[in-house]
């Protein structure tokens, strides 16, 4: 058992922080949130004009003295921190984490018991676009959770897929000044599309299992509900009798894993370019959380740091599921937007060494890096040491340090002795031994020469890509293929492009015959592995219908529509938490006798990319507008489903889509049964056996 100093007086530590402060108000809850009715200068004193500056005369100069000009104008200028340097771009939400509390005889870690509701905040970011970028640019997205456990705070520090480009954080820079923007014209904005991507990816080859979940559909995920999260890492778990294990930590979304398709994803980037922003806080809003189970896959703590012949401090893999299952440990509901962008989602701090008691790293050359990074970068990017204090970032656990002073102090420390060992302070604060909740590594040997290497394990770049791509279905495989297509041919540099094909040709012949096909190049001979088994668990196209809480339904009506319809439609949907809109070709309310129904889109306004599937009502005319057709068309063949009752059947057939094809759902007017097929078809994403048809055909 290991041990640590005891500590000299056994009361409990007080809590420090800003008593003082308590006292003088500073910390009253509507002081922070400044909720006063008069408008006041930031030191409290009332103003009477906020719209004139202060001038000699009402033509003369402005005067010095005007220290509410000053001082708002002063602020505005400093309105703006510096974006992260990654993960700019995010959205982030409130919740709450429960534990399963199966867990007691791997980790000690208090959030993870039976019974322990822990509350969270959790952020979601893409990876290489500035603050203002789109949110559906091919990329990976971050899945950073914070839990303010009664132990301390502990932040999960994850992205969407569970490999990494690079196995030593050294080269994180390298990295990401590949994949920005080219430094001479700042373009192209959030994109790996273009020559320095790839340039340093192709010479890089050790990127290239994370490039290929990049270019699958895990690239443009439907929304931040249906993507996977990873931790990435492995992990040490510590139980209570400090024995260990090592683990590798996943988020299961309840609503399944779905992603978009590529002209939908580009389409979103200039109509909606907060498409996954906007689904986050409306799906909230609606009453429909965002729920994901937390899983840990468990390997034995056996010195050797690998697990099935796979290394498990390389970040570059991943444990297939099938060799190592899942097993869901508790459970992440986010139910609560915030209510200040800024205050906490811009300021919120992760860091991967905010640990808790029960949880340590490991050797992993990644994760070692980013122990160091993420408490720099807050340096910079929130002012100062003290970045803790802001109230997002403040554990919930009491907080008793011995760090004094800095830029933006907000702590009243009370005593004299912020050192140990100390008298004057009574000797306190004490410290914690294991047995009293003290963070104690759990001691490990460690040997070896000073050298700057990886072990031979880490040279296998590529075996793990192939079992990534042999494991997807064919239709995910092409869209594979695509992405390589499209990215590569974005590229300038024809070298680029041939070395990039080299690498594809040691990972699948036939994808990089199809690849150098659509960019009219020799495809390059390779030495791709052999495989014996696939990994299931990868693909992530569903044959079963899953859960259909936040999504939308366009449905599709005018003046002459059958609002009784719409309206039994839009009823039935909302009872499985889907939200129906009405579409017509110009706003207001849709009345016919007593029924009414309110238009949220118009023609003009809508765009196929915002509704996971269409229904026409029975008596409205859609395509009578080359919009509407649009709308139509293309949500027929983003594989959507499609359906109409009474005479919007007949529409259908008008805007080119066959009637009897797959996905198409026709009925005679509003029934249970065409509710159910509906929701049964949105639980399947799309129409999947669609995808042919559309393919060969110009629809
Ligand atoms: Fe990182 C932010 C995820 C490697 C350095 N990273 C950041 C965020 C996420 C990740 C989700 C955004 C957190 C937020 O929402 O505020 N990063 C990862 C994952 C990695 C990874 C899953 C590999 C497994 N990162 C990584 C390395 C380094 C960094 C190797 C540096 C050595 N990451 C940073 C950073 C950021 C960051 C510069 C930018 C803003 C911030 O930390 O707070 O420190």
């Amino acid at each position: 058992m290991p041990t640590a100093r005891r500590k000299p007086d056994q009361s409990a530590p007080k809590p420090s922080g800003p008593t003082g402060a308590d006292l003088d108000g500073a910390l009253d809850p509507d002081a922070l949130r400044q909720t006063g009715d008069v408008l006041t200068t930031a030191g409290g004193v009332r103003l009477p004009d906020t719209d004139h500056s202060l001038k000699a005369g009402e033509r003369g100069p402005t005067l010095l003295e005007d220290f509410h000009l000053r001082e708002k104008i002063t602020h505005f200028d400093h309105e703006r921190i510096p974006e992260r340097v990654v993960h700019a771009r995010g959205a982030a939400a409130h919740g709450v984490f429960e534990a399963y509390g199966n867990v007691k005889d791997l980790t000690r870690a208090a959030f993870l018991q039976r019974g322990a509701v822990t509350p969270v905040f959790t952020r979601f970011s893409t990876v290489l676009g500035s603050r203002g970028s789109a949110d559906t640019v091919r990329d990976t997205r971050g899945f950073a959770t914070k839990f303010y456990t009664d132990e301390g705070t502990f932040d999960l520090v994850g992205n969407n897929m569970p490999v990494f480009f690079i196995q030593d954080g050294i080269k994180f820079p390298d990295i990401i000044h590949a994949a920005k923007p080219h430094p001479d014209r700042e373009i192209p904005q959030a994109q790996s599309a273009h020559d320095t991507f790839w340039d340093f990816v192709s010479l890089h080859t050790e990127a290239t299992h994370h490039v290929f979940w990049n270019m699958s559909d895990r690239g443009i995920p439907r929304s931040y509900r249906t993507m996977e999260g990873f931790g990435v890492h492995t992990f040490r778990l510590v139980n209570a009798r400090a024995e260990t294990s090592l683990v590798k930590f996943h988020w299961k979304p309840v609503a399944g894993v779905h992603s978009l398709v590529w002209e939908e994803a580009q389409i979103a980037a200039g109509v909606d370019p907060d498409f996954h922003r906007r689904d986050l806080f409306d799906g909230i809003e609606a009453g429909a959380p965002l729920e994901y189970e937390l899983g840990i896959q468990v390997m034995p703590d056996d010195g050797t740091d690998t697990f099935e012949g796979i290394d498990l401090l390389d970040p570059t893999k991943l444990v297939p599921e099938e060799l190592c299952p899942v097993q869901r440990i508790g459970k992440l509901t986010l139910d609560r937007n915030p209510t200040n962008f800024f205050a906490e989602v811009e300021q919120v701090a992760f860091h991967t060494a905010h640990l808790v008691p029960g949880i340590e790293s490991t050797n992993d050359p990644l994760l070692q890096a980013r122990n160091f990074s993420y408490l720099d970068t807050q340096l910079s990017r929130l002012g100062g040491p003290n970045f803790t204090q802001i109230p997002i970032n403040r554990p919930h656990a009491p907080v008793n340090d011995m760090l004094r002073d800095g830029m933006h102090q907000t702590a009243v420390h009370t005593g004299v002795a912020p050192y140990r060992p100390n008298s004057l302070d009574g000797g306190l604060p004490a410290v914690a031994d294991f047995a009293e909740g003290g963070y104690v590594n759990v001691p490990r040997p460690v040997e070896g020469s000073v050298v700057r290497a990886n072990p031979v394990s880490f040279d296998d770049h590529f075996t793990q890509a192939a079992l990534f791509y042999r494991s997807l279905t064919p239709l995910e495989q092409a869209h594979v293929a695509e992405a390589f297509t499209f990215e590569l041919g974005k590229c300038y540099e024809q070298s680029v492009k041939e070395r990039e094909l080299a690498v594809l040709a040691n990972v699948d012949a036939q994808l990089c015959e199809q690849v150098a096909a659509g960019l009219g190049l020799r495809a390059p001979q390779g030495t791709p592995p052999v495989l014996d088994d696939v990994s299931p668990a990868l693909s992530q196209i569903v044959t079963e219908s899953g859960p259909v809480a936040g999504r939308k339904v366009g449905v599709i009506a005018d003046a002459g529509a059958d609002l009784g319809g719409v309206n039994k439609l839009t009823k039935a949907l909302e009872k499985v938490g889907v939200t129906a809109h009405v579409i017509a070709p110009v706003g207001g309310v849709l009345k016919k006798g007593r029924t009414s129904v309110v238009v949220e889109r118009t023609f003009d306004t809508a765009r196929s990319i915002e509704f996971d599937a269409f229904v026409i009502a029975d008596g409205t005319t859609p395509t009578n507008n080359i919009k509407a057709v649009i709308l139509l068309q293309e949500a027929y063949r983003h594989l959507k489903a499609v359906g109409a009752w009474g005479g919007g059947a007949a529409q259908l057939g008008l805007a080119g889509i066959p009637v009897d094809g797959p996905g198409v759902l026709v009925a005679d007017s509003v029934t249970a049964r065409l509710s159910a097929d509906l929701v049964a078809a949105l639980g399947l994403h799309r129409v999947w056996e669609r995808a042919e048809l559309v393919m060969s055909s110009q629809v």
